[in-house]
């Protein structure tokens, strides 16, 4: 007997994922304010060669050759991200409507393309300003980020398929405010968590703003990059208990007043050394937790960690940024072991089984919240061959293996509704710049030229066939 093709339900939502400062260029073009990025990129050291986001892929001035790419593709969804230095400079009081209108236009062809518009409106580019206030230290900021949440509900309005609010807190507050390897670069633990407090509020106002204008049904999201530790030992307490403690540092610390309405006991004492968390005010916690239509979870890579005993350097292979500090703030008594491998150009080792577990474990956690893959992708040192194209196997392997664990996961039950492959160009990858490639389209840093790679073609076909070739 053959065994049946294996295949993704009729309605699953294929798209792929971009980001405003990773993409756009013109950053002081059509009346944009500075954002941290800017700062954060033109400080000397912060960035791996210098690189800047002030050209990019230059998509501000081509964007409608890139959705023409989205739709040659055949995808189905397009995630993109909202700069809010564009549209409101300077993150309180006056909106710029040229940045309204550039976005305004997208969502238009967008649709024109039959492609749907899924926007995300913190993918990490605060406007300075209000960094020079204090940024996600400042309790302010969220409310602020509520006000411009509307102005984008009422502006954009019944044209966007899902509002998430943030991309990846984890990264804005534990990479920006306490290892500083992202803007603003700041390394002050106490700080992060006061951040996070302030993202998770950020979320929540911004989520009840948006249904306020559009209305209750309205699909309201928030994207999680899920950490994935295997303890070194699974038969060690200790290494259980710390692995236990990175969970709540990475995961439950916006998992559980998002979807549980609660900080665990857990958390507040493991970090009660770093902070009192007096920033958490009565109430604060209601606000966060509003009903969420989906739960958009990025995965990448898996780590191990164990407790540390105090013998020997501290291990912190855990893939963030070698040498500086670390994010993970009150777990001074774990270290991260490295993984055997394989791994992608950014180190992160490939752990496509971990993938399909945390998909599960989520999927059963939170049964009435769908999940949607709203990233998942891998850096390589692409070769450009004398024809031009790229033949990236090793990329279309990385995602027919992480494609298998997500179809594992839709035969187990889970509640999966789509799934955004990252990314769609070659980008600015962050404090590693334009050296690490994440794009199924390469893009010519010289001459802004667009090439498909062998893993967009590919990807054509699992999106046409709804099988995995
Ligand atoms: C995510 N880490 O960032 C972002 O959402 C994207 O903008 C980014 O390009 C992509 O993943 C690839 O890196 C991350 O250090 C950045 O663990 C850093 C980490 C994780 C995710």
């Amino acid at each position: 007997m053959s065994t049946p093709t294996r295949r993704f339900p009729e309605d699953f939502t294929w798209g792929s994922a971009t980001a405003s400062y990773q993409i756009e260029g013109a950053v002081a073009e059509g009346g944009r304010g500075p954002s941290i990025w800017d700062t954060f990129s033109h400080t000397p050291g912060k960035v791996l060669g210098g690189d800047t986001g002030d050209v990019a892929d230059d998509h501000y001035h081509r964007w409608a050759e890139d959705i023409g790419h989205i739709k040659d593709l055949g995808l189905k969804a397009y995630r993109f991200s909202i700069a809010w230095p564009r549209v409101q400079p300077g993150g309180r009081g006056e909106f710029n409507a040229e940045g309204i209108a550039f976005y305004s236009t997208l969502v238009d062809a967008l649709l024109a393309a039959g492609i749907e518009p899924v926007v995300t409106l913190y993918h990490w580019d605060l406007p300075q300003e209000l960094e020079d206030e204090g940024g996600w230290t400042n309790r302010q900021t969220a409310y602020l980020f509520a006000e411009y949440a509307r102005r984008m509900a009422q502006e954009l309005g019944d044209r966007i398929s899902v509002w998430t609010t943030l991309n990846e807190p984890w990264c804005a507050a534990y990479l920006g405010y306490a290892s500083g390897v992202h803007a603003p670069g700041r390394t002050d633990g106490a700080a992060a968590l006061a951040a996070a407090h302030h993202l998770n509020l950020a979320h929540g106002l911004a989520g009840a703003a948006v249904r306020e204008v559009l209305g209750a049904d309205t699909k309201v999201s928030v994207t999680l990059n899920l950490h994935v530790t295997h303890p070194v030992d699974p038969d060690s307490a200790a290494d259980r208990a710390a692995v236990a403690k990175i969970d709540d540092v990475g995961n439950e610390v916006f998992l559980g007043p998002m979807l549980e309405g609660a900080y665990p006991q857990s958390l507040l004492d493991n970090t009660s050394h770093v902070t009192d968390w007096s920033f958490v005010h009565d109430g604060d916690l209601a606000l966060i937790r509003i009903p969420l239509s989906i739960l958009g979870v990025n995965y990448y890579s898996s780590s191990r960690a164990r407790f540390y005993d105090g013998t020997g350097e501290r291990q912190q292979a855990d893939g963030h940024g070698d040498g500086a500090g670390s994010p993970w703030v009150g777990c001074e008594d774990v270290e991260f072991l490295p993984q055997p491998g394989p791994y992608t150009a950014m180190g992160w080792n490939i752990d496509p089984d971990a993938f399909r577990d945390l998909l599960v474990r989520i999927g059963r956690r939170f049964p009435d919240t769908p999940l949607m893959v709203t990233e998942n992708g891998a850096a390589f040192d692409d070769e450009v061959a004398p024809d031009g194209a790229v033949h990236d196997e090793n990329r279309i392997d990385y995602l027919r293996r992480h494609f298998t664990a997500a179809l594992d996961a839709l035969e187990q039950g889970i509640d999966l509704r789509g799934y955004f492959v990252w990314s769609l160009l070659d980008n600015f990858e962050w404090s590693f710049g334009y050296e690490r490639r994440f794009g199924i389209i390469r893009v010519d840093y010289d001459t802004q030229l667009r090439t498909p790679k062998d893993s967009a073609l590919w990807y054509r076909e699992v999106v046409r066939t709804g099988t995995i070739g």
